[in-house]
């Protein structure tokens, strides 16, 4: 999901038909909020891109990442709700608190998708330094909130 030549982004030469009509849920983690903040607009802007309305759009906000699982099997068991995006910034610090919260939510956004049958978008950055996020929240490395949005129109058309 990281690296500068590895980007979704560039993979939109597939015909992709637009959502409109489609209802989304962005989940948005609180926690460095500076980077979820820049995911969450990027992520927006590719929905608006293929055709969603942003009247359609539910964003809601969790404290952390950790519970994006959560947030995100609520707003999924909503019938009319067609897929979920979860957005969030887990920053290596000097515990193994990172390790279990990444593993956590990745495990978490699978969970919930194959329970709830639908596409639950994992939009979390795992970096080792604020930096790192910046860089890939509308930074040199693109915006993975942006391509995280392309992800969702991409498992719409699936
Ligand atoms: C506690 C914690 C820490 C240390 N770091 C992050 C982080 O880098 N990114 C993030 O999204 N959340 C972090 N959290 C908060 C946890 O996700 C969670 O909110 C708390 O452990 C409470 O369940």
């Amino acid at each position: 999901m990281s690296s500068a030549d590895k980007n979704l982004n560039l993979h939109k030469d597939r015909n992709l038909e637009n959502i409109s009509g489609k209802k989304l849920a962005i989940v948005v983690s609180e926690w460095n909020s500076e980077v979820t903040d820049k995911l969450l607009e990027g992520c927006k802007k590719a929905l608006l891109e293929n055709g969603a309305r942003e009247s359609e759009l539910i964003v809601k906000y969790v404290p952390g990442s950790f519970e994006l699982t959560h947030g995100s099997n609520i707003l999924a068991a909503y019938e009319d709700i067609d897929a979920v995006i979860c957005l969030g910034c887990i920053i290596q610090g000097e515990t193994k608190h990172f390790d279990f919260i990444s593993m956590a939510v990745a495990h978490g956004a699978t969970y919930v998708s194959v329970k709830h049958d639908k596409p639950v978008i994992f939009g979390v950055l795992t970096t080792n330094d604020q930096q790192q996020a910046l860089e890939r929240a509308g930074g040199k490395h693109g915006n993975k909130g942006y391509e995280a949005g392309i992800t969702a129109v991409k498992m719409l058309n699936f």
